[in-house]
């Protein structure tokens, strides 16, 4: 994948010399990059002889650059060269371009033929390429999408952009594909949403990952989130419902759990089921078990053997988790039936779909850090919005809105929500220049996402990294907010804190993911006119962000020449201190 990457990058420098503001010469709109992992699965088959699907090798990424829909030949081609990323076409309406690359496995496999292995592949290869994209999309299977979905939301840690996995029902190409729809549905969500969830997108629907089962064989909604509603609906406009994201409050940059525990197993309960079977399935080398139990968790109470069986194995240190075989509804203790399996040590696995339930025993097994007991703790807690357990955080709902709603005469559900996404980022800019914390978890508790946005398409994290209380900041960053959000002017937190001079907002903004995205020459550039008037405080505001100090702009010079250039001996030292590049050349040698 890096080599990809790095092969396209040297592409689309011959042509960074003639354009400007990161953007092709002709086209002001700023362009958004996503990863597409190519996997396999019916999206991208083809009938063999026989009839059959197959996958097939190197024909995929060629058929998309034939159709128009899919790929803007004419200004891919200007931009990167023809066998360069490529492009959707862009409408009015559309504020980002949208470029995408597509980096397909070898061999494409039919998704029944996924192992654990794969999950881990995928996931490295996002972390491989993360800072260089704004979202992923996995194409891949859909017999066995959602394990993949699981898996990748438990191992991708600290996320904070958007993977998006999604397949087709009929390949890709023929005239009656659902793949169409759900791979440009895909892209346009990927590069343009702050949702950094893994989710599922099929038919319409953005799902959380982990909350998705398949459902059909046949139809274009194959996929259900039977526990909680989707993330997004995609219909004329794309409508997020915000205030169901999930989103990380830990103060860790992006990383990747790459492995997971393959010792654990699916057990589905049934009338008669005996215990010499229940014995052989928790035999060694099994670490931890889904127990697919009956309705709300119940087990048949009359059978100590079964329950002996089970005890037995929880004080091997086998973990088992109670889930339901409903494909809806939760496991609680309401009958008898259901407590007896508390006294037996296993744990209950409230509403997890059992792809959440074994990826996520898969995750935690392999956590070698954790003692038994945090590896129980953390199977019964939500850890990526997997479940809903009892305990579950409630929220005070729309009650403020609600309020300046019916004083407005606000009636329709539609007109509320209307309401909340225009007032929640006023509130949230007024409460963060008032360095009100307190007041940023009330309106948590009303139902306001962190990461709203204004008309501006700014949030509350771009206003505190002006303003510059790192204390607002940090509170921010412990609630969710995200890093990698992209104003109107195409600037992150990050740009606006280089812009404010603040260097321990930039160091807390680092430790937590964030990245320069500019491409090189335009972060030249601006270095270059600090170092021309001798702004060493801006310069040390690049360098605390990682940016390269001996980066040139478009003339060639870098801030060395610049600094050099104009007399300003202190800068010279900061630069030379920091070891940049003497022997950096401009055009004119
Ligand atoms: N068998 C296919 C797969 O999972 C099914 C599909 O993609 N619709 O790869």
């Amino acid at each position: 994948v890096r080599n990809h990457i790095l092969n396209n990058s040297n592409n689309s420098s011959q042509v960074e010399k003639n354009s400007s503001h990161g953007a092709f010469a002709g086209e002001v709109k700023p362009e958004a990059k996503v990863l597409v992992l190519y996997t396999g699965g019916t999206i991208g088959m083809v009938r063999n002889k026989e009839g059959a699907l197959v996958p097939l090798a190197n024909a995929f990424v060629k058929n998309l650059r034939r159709y128009p829909n899919l790929h803007d030949k004419e200004y891919a081609e200007k931009r990167f060269g023809e066998m360069g990323p490529l492009a959707l076409p862009i409408t009015d309406t559309d504020s980002r371009r949208i470029t995408y690359n597509v980096v397909e496995y070898s061999p494409l496999c039919d998704s029944s033929n996924m192992k654990m292995s794969d999950w881990m592949k995928i996931a490295r290869d996002i972390e491989a390429s993360y800072e260089h994209f704004d979202g992923f999309v996995v194409l891949h299977g859909t017999d066995t999408l959602s394990y993949t979905a699981s898996a990748l939301s438990f191992m991708l840690e600290a996320l904070g952009k958007i993977v998006i996995l999604t397949g087709s029902q009929v390949p890709l190409f023929d005239t009656r594909s659902d793949g169409l729809d759900n791979f440009l549905t895909s892209l346009v969500i990927a590069a343009n949403y702050n949702i950094p969830e893994v989710c599922v997108l099929f038919g319409h629907k953005l799902m959380r990952g982990n909350r998705t089962t398949k459902v059909s064989v046949n139809s274009f909604e194959a996929f259900h989130s039977p526990n909680v509603a989707p993330l997004a609906v995609a219909g004329i406009k794309i409508d997020v419902d915000y205030r169901s994201i999930f989103r990380s409050i830990d103060l860790e940059k992006f990383h990747v759990h790459s492995t997971v525990c393959e010792k654990v197993g699916l057990l589905r309960l049934f009338p008669s089921i005996t215990a010499e079977l229940v014995r052989a399935f928790c035999r060694e080398p099994i670490q931890g078990i889904v127990l697919q139990t009956y309705g709300a968790g119940n087990v048949p109470s009359n059978r100590e053997d079964i329950l002996a069986e089970l005890k037995a194995a929880t004080n091997r240190k086998v973990i088992i988790v109670n889930i339901t075989q409903c494909p809806q509804g939760s496991v609680e203790s309401l009958y008898e039936a259901g407590r007896i399996l508390d006294n037996a040590g296993v744990i209950p696995g409230y509403d997890m779909t059992p792809e959440a339930a074994l990826t996520k025993l898969a995750y935690v097994l392999s956590k070698d850090d954790w003692d038994i007991a945090t590896k129980r703790l953390m199977m019964e807690t939500s850890l990526r919005g997997e479940l809903t357990s009892g305990r579950s955080e409630t929220m005070q709902d729309f009650d403020l809105v609600d309020a300046v709603g019916r004083s407005l005469g606000v009636s329709s559900p539609e007109e509320f929500r209307q309401l909340g996404s225009i007032l929640f980022p006023a509130m949230l800019f007024a409460a963060v220049t008032a360095k009100d914390t307190a007041k940023l978890d009330a309106l948590k508790r009303y139902g306001a996402d962190v990461s709203l946005i204004n008309a501006d398409g700014r949030t509350a994290l771009h206003v505190a990294c002006c303003e510059g209380d790192i204390d607002v900041v940090r509170h921010l960053l412990k609630m969710g907010a995200n890093v990698h959000v992209k104003d109107r002017y195409d600037h992150t937190p990050l740009t606006d804190a280089i812009e404010f001079d603040k260097h321990e907002i930039i160091k807390l903004l680092v430790q937590c993911g964030a990245h320069l995205h500019e491409r090189g020459i335009v972060i030249g550039d601006r270095m270059c006119r600090a170092a021309a008037v001798g702004n060493i405080n801006r310069l040390r505001s690049y360098h605390l962000a990682s940016a390269d100090l001996s980066q040139a702009d478009i003339s060639g010079r870098t801030p060395l020449h610049l600094a050099a250039m104009h007399g300003h001996a202190k800068c010279v030292e900061f630069l030379l201190e920091r070891g940049v590049d003497l022997q950096a050349s401009d055009m004119l040698k």
